[in-house]
């Protein structure tokens, strides 16, 4: 293929830059990866999709001479696009585990999120930008939502202006993007922002193409509530993969042959909500407990698939653990991630795992680092790790000797009782753990996870709302984003669990799975409310 259809990608194996290729393709490019830094040099224009912490990344580029190569390619003003990592290394240092020296082309210290302000860290999610009138290949953004994910960020100031490009709000006032010339960097994930981000990644493309709206005066907007679709997937009878959903976490149907409820085929369910507007996508293999995963090759053929036209965030879920097959092999929960990491998802989900890592570290008091939670943390970062929680009520007459945090309920029990607290499950609800749901959320934040996914096992599949005590309780125990799951049935339910807790985003499945209703009328409703969302 001639130079001209080629984008250079510079990726060190540090994390999944699938989607990125996947995008760059997806607008008729082909890939040449970076081996040497000439290739650098040589290239008629480059993607650095920096992944990874900081520090492991400036080693690798300083190592094998790619750090000078950057320099002297962005020196000479070659067409650059640098996302998240690939912003914050072009500044002179960074405070994630460091102090720890950057490329030092722009004057600036990336430092963290301040989650004391009340802001929920990582950044994670949909937000707007105030974009500068010179900012070309924003110039589609306007105050269209983008996706964004990180812990640490710039600040603007006097001496890197001429660069700063776009900010955004959360907190702080912080650089989404800079610009001189040809270097563009943004701190977002166009390749994860739907339409829009795909506008940002046409147009370093095809520069110069139809550049003739100015952009819209982008005015500083909160971070979006986010509506996710999940997929629980797992092998019917007939050993199709297929997606299906519960009553109370129960997927099989009332009939004589008892067969697993069949709601769909997974691709072409993630892409159908993708088109209908969901802000991100969850896959969970809810019999991974009980089967390998990674014997479970079509799981891994639906991520490939779906993550070739899916530009929003993916999560996967089921099964990452420690596991020895039927040869005697042993697979650690990190190869298990990085597979699914490797296979386009961009976070991954843990539930039993986390369960006993927590109760491990609550019962000695000690970070092992060797919990699967803690692993893929440290080597994907935390915004790379969701633990799902499959709690169910328990329902107490009084508050006395019981050694889990203890909530008064807003609905009384069955026998009028007016206390309850939530005890933790594993194995897709089968087992119930000494561990609350509260304890355990405190326990994982502290282990890294960065988000939590808070599903209910009494309100899985009802349709009756979200379990508003039990959000509220766990959304104000953690500063990390908490995702609200179990029992939406209709559109009031979505608006109900964000204003009345501090929930990060509504997951929701049979409601979609059975097209009750479209996302777009959530959506809608939501902005109705005066709830900001991505539309
Ligand atoms: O324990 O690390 O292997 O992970 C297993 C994963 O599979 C966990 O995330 C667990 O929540 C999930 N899971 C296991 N069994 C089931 C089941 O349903 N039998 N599904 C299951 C969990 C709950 C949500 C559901 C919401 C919304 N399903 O995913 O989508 O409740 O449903 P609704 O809107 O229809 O009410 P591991």
């Amino acid at each position: 293929s001639s130079g001209d259809s080629v984008v250079t990608l510079l990726d060190y194996g540090a994390g999944n830059v699938r989607s990125v290729r996947n995008a760059i393709k997806h607008l008729g490019f082909d890939i040449k990866d970076v081996q040497t830094p000439e290739d650098i040099l040589n290239a008629n224009r480059l993607i650095f999709p920096g992944v990874g912490a900081f520090a492991a990344a400036m080693d690798v580029l300083n190592k094998n001479g790619m750090a000078e190569a950057l320099c002297t390619y962005i020196g000479k003003d070659r067409p650059f696009l640098g996302i998240c990592l690939g912003l914050q290394l072009l500044f002179e240092s960074s405070e994630e585990n460091g102090p720890v020296k950057g490329l030092e082309l722009i004057p600036g210290v990336v430092g963290r999120f301040d989650s004391s302000s009340g802001f929920r860290v990582p950044h994670i999610g949909w937000n707007a930008l105030e974009v500068a009138s010179d900012s070309d290949i924003l110039d589609d953004i306007g105050n269209q939502h983008v996706y964004f994910v990180h812990s640490y960020r710039a600040l603007p100031s006097d001496d890197n202006k001429d660069w700063v490009s776009s900010t955004c709000n959360y907190g702080d006032k912080f650089i989404a993007s800079v610009r001189r010339g040809n270097v563009h960097a943004v701190q977002f994930h166009p390749e994860k922002s739907a339409d829009v981000g795909i506008s940002v990644l046409r147009r370093f493309l095809y520069p110069k193409s139809n550049i003739t709206k100015k952009p819209d005066e982008g005015k500083a907007t909160k971070l979006a509530k986010r509506v996710i679709a999940c997929l629980d997937v797992r092998t019917n009878d007939k050993g199709d993969l297929v997606v299906t959903k519960g009553d109370q976490y129960d997927v099989r149907e009332h009939t004589k042959g008892n067969e697993v409820r069949n709601l769909g085929k997974p691709v072409e369910l993630a892409g159908q909500y993708y088109k209908d507007g969901a802000d991100e996508v969850t896959f969970l293999n809810i019999t991974g407990f009980r089967d390998f995963p990674l014997g479970d090759l079509p799981m891994l053929q639906v991520l490939r698939y779906t993550s070739e036209n899916v530009f929003v965030p993916l999560t996967v879920g089921g099964g990452i653990r420690d596991f020895t097959d039927s040869n005697g092999r042993h697979y650690s929960s990190l190869e298990v991630a990085s597979e699914y990491f490797r296979s386009g998802a961009d976070k991954i989900s843990i539930g039993s795992d986390a369960v006993y890592a927590a109760e491990e570290y609550l019962r000695t008091g000690v970070k092992t680092g060797k919990s699967s939670l803690e692993q893929v943390s440290r080597v994907y970062g935390n915004q790379a790790v969701v633990v799902s929680i499959d709690p169910r009520r328990v329902y107490i007459k009084d508050t006395i000797d019981v050694e889990f945090k203890v909530i008064r309920v807003s609905n009384p029990g069955p026998n009028g009782e007016e206390y309850a607290w939530y005890q933790c499950t594993v194995n897709g609800g089968r087992e119930g753990r000494p561990i609350g749901a509260y304890e355990l959320a405190v326990a994982v934040e502290e282990l890294g996870a960065g988000e939590i996914l808070l599903n209910c096992i009494d309100c899985d599949g009802q349709g009756k709302g979200f379990d508003i005590d039990l959000i509220k309780l766990i959304s104000d125990a953690v500063s990390i984003p908490v995702i609200a799951s179990s029992g939406a049935g209709a559109v009031e339910h979505f608006s109900e669990v964000l204003k009345k807790t501090n929930a990060s985003a509504a997951l929701a499945a049979g409601i979609f799975h059975r097209k009750e209703v479209p996302i777009q009328c959530v959506k809608e409703h939501l902005l109705k409310e005066e709830i900001e969302v991505r539309i």
